[in-house]
């Protein structure tokens, strides 16, 4: 019964996870472009639910071993010509777990943004999507 449990929650914990959001600057309070509250499912398309549509940034996120590294920082995730530090108030790449960042969050580190943009043409990504349509 214990294992069925520790099975299922391994599979819906991605960056949704408390222990992921304190892994990343501001991760309890990440800008969120399509509303007045926080973005909560960081490296998901879908703002509060974590769905197996991650994002640009969920996907850099895992792929680093779910820590906040330098190279992650200054990485552009989802293209949209800032990077994940500055979108997340961590513009100089110094912060670690437990520090207070620099800044504030001011982006979505996995959402092109501005949405719809030309820049951000080639993502399908739209406000208010919901599951595998967000995709792009
Ligand atoms: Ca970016």
């Amino acid at each position: 019964m214990i294992r069925a449990l520790l099975c299922c929650v391994g599979v819906v914990s991605v960056l949704g996870h408390p222990q992921y959001r304190d892994t990343i600057p501001n991760g309890y309070s990440v800008f969120n472009p399509c509303g007045s509250n926080f973005w909560e499912a960081v490296g998901h398309y879908n703002d509060i639910h974590h769905t197996h549509d991650k994002n640009p940034f969920g996907k850099a996120f895992a792929a680093a071993g779910h820590q906040w590294t330098t190279a992650l920082c200054q990485a552009d995730s989802d293209g949209d010509g800032t990077s994940n530090g500055a979108e997340l108030g961590d513009p100089n790449c110094v912060w670690t777990v437990g520090a207070t960042p620099e800044g504030k969050s001011t982006g979505q580190p996995g959402i092109c943004e501005p949405i719809g943009s030309g820049a951000c043409s080639s993502s399908a990504f739209r406000c208010g999507c919901h599951g595998h349509s967000c995709v792009g």
